[in-house]
């Protein structure tokens, strides 16, 4: 490869703060996988198995997730309104996607898919996310306060850019956590304070942590702003309690917090004594309203059952600023004048999606319902499967889309990782890779291990229980052979 080393950048004079983060789901392992798919399909048969499985990233349908039909059907007919003017329409689409793509199409700037919109969202698209957000909560949702984003990425980006203004503004945020965090907190230019879920509770957020990371980082001249709260979590799929909830709600309304809450997963919840509660929500049953906390609330397109990660859409729902606060943010956001329509058109299907009486509202449902069972289903066989292979424990996955086991590595292996320059999650992710072409993402790509972490020398993997029934059935033998011969060829033999 060819450089230029008196190019006006280099990598020796390119913004220090873009080479500080790292982003694992799309790092090293995910590098190697896509190595490895091109050595294969030059020749294939080259390794001992027939194709890479990507558990490393939460991408639906690229593993197989069937796009719900209804925003399919809507969105084709936004997109090409001239079909709505054809007799074969009324054949091949349902009423309900016909009448809704017609509503939608009214309310798009020149009636077009392609025009810039008002860079908060659509209006009517902003009012059906908040009367979605209405129905769901049982408390009021104003259009005015919703932000119609690329993705949640997007918006959690726009609110670090607002929040952050030195390296003296800290925000809390779990660990293990989603690296968008720290590396949106690195690129603002401020400082990330994590804190620890608790591995023995369950991935639990145990309130009095989040206090001592809160006190310490204030001793240490930080301006704490704001805490992130990921709820169904990644990577560790718990879903809190409502209990928990109104702790924390307590928490960051006494400490003055911004609460950065991250929903993205609120429709893969899988377990019975486990539900979904919004932190607007709960705030609002504790009989707190905007005045008293402030709540930056985040949904996206891209998980649950619809799984279009690919559309980026989402919205952020922002309660508790003020109007001139608010007039700066519609300023940021109009930097970038506006959110994709195919995203928005999305967003607002998601929240409102058909009611009982409409068309196709018992497909949709249907649909809907199949994902979230087969989820569950894979949810339950992929924890039961890591935990009982010898050395790995794993929490129950109550939501999300991961799984998080924990890997009790031999003393060899590890040694065996420093003497490859490896951190030994790595290791056992390339290792696991090159046996069996299962890419997953190592728990130290989730920051989990650091040096003010308890859980330091703890290793784990994330994979994905996205693949199919019948792909998980095949990936599961492979995936005990590897093991087993991974820990005869480290084991501890004192
Ligand atoms: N927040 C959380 C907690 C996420 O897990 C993700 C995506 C996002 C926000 C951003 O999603 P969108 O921008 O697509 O709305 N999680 C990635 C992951 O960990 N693997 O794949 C996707």
């Amino acid at each position: 490869m060819s450089y230029n080393k008196t190019a006006s950048i280099t990598a020796e004079t390119i913004n220090p703060k873009v080479k500080i983060f790292d982003y694992e789901p799309c790092g090293e392992i995910a590098r190697h996988a896509e190595r490895l798919e091109q050595e294969m399909e030059k020749s294939p048969g080259s390794r001992p198995f027939p194709e890479i499985t990507y558990c490393n990233l939460g991408n639906p349908q690229a593993l197989g997730q069937r796009p719900i039909t209804f925003f399919r059907e809507v969105l084709s007919l936004c997109d090409n309104p001239a079909l709505l003017r054809r007799d074969e329409t009324r054949m091949l689409f349902s009423p309900c996607a016909i009448n809704r793509a017609r509503k939608i199409i009214e309310s798009m700037p020149g009636r077009n898919s392609g025009a810039y919109t008002n860079s908060q969202g659509i209006r009517s698209l902003r009012e059906a996310v908040a009367s979605g957000i209405a129905a769901r909560d049982g408390f009021p949702s104003r259009p005015e306060d919703i932000f119609l984003t690329d993705g949640a990425s997007s918006a959690i980006n726009l609110s670090m850019q607002i929040l952050i203004r030195s390296q003296e503004d800290g925000v809390l945020c779990p660990l293990p956590e989603y690296p968008l965090y720290s590396a949106s907190i690195i690129l603002h230019g401020g400082t990330m304070v994590p804190y620890n879920l608790s591995e023995d509770g369950d991935w639990g957020l145990e309130i009095f942590e989040v206090k001592r990371c809160l006190e310490e980082a204030r001793i240490a001249g930080l301006t704490v702003r704001a805490m992130v709260i990921i709820n169904p979590g990644n990577p560790t799929g718990q879903v809190l309690s409502v209990t928990n909830q109104e702790e924390i709600v307590e928490f960051c309304r006494k400490e003055g917090l911004v609460m950065l809450a991250d929903e993205v997963y609120q429709d893969n919840v899988y377990v019975e004594d486990r539900k979904f509660h919004s932190f607007k929500k709960v705030a609002r049953s504790l009989g707190y309203d905007e005045n008293d906390i402030s709540i930056v609330s985040f949904h996206s397109v891209s998980m649950g059952f619809s799984g279009e990660c690919g559309r980026r859409g989402g919205y952020m729902e922002i309660c508790g600023f003020g109007d001139d606060v608010m007039g700066e943010i519609r300023k940021v956001a109009s930097v970038t004048l506006c959110p994709n329509i195919g995203g928005q058109i999305l967003t607002s299907l998601a929240m409102d999606p058909p009611k009982l009486g409409d068309g196709c509202f018992e497909n949709f449902m249907a649909e809907k319902e199949d994902i979230r069972l087969s989820l569950a289903k894979r949810a339950k066989t992929l924890a039961g499967a890591f935990s009982s292979l010898e050395g790995m424990t794993c929490n129950r996955v109550e939501g999300a889309i991961y799984a998080f086991p924990r890997i009790h590595l031999p003393a060899a292996a590890i040694k065996a990782a420093k003497a490859e320059g490896m951190s030994p999650d790595l290791f056992y992710a390339c290792r696991l890779l090159d046996a069996t072409g299962i890419a997953v993402v190592p728990g130290s790509g989730f920051h989990q291990v650091s040096g003010r972490n308890k859980a330091t020398g703890t290793w784990h993997i994330r994979c994905t229980i996205l693949p199919g029934e019948d792909k998980i059935k095949v990936m599961i033998p492979r995936l005990k052979e590897f093991h087993e011969s991974f820990m005869n060829e480290f084991r501890d033999r004192s």
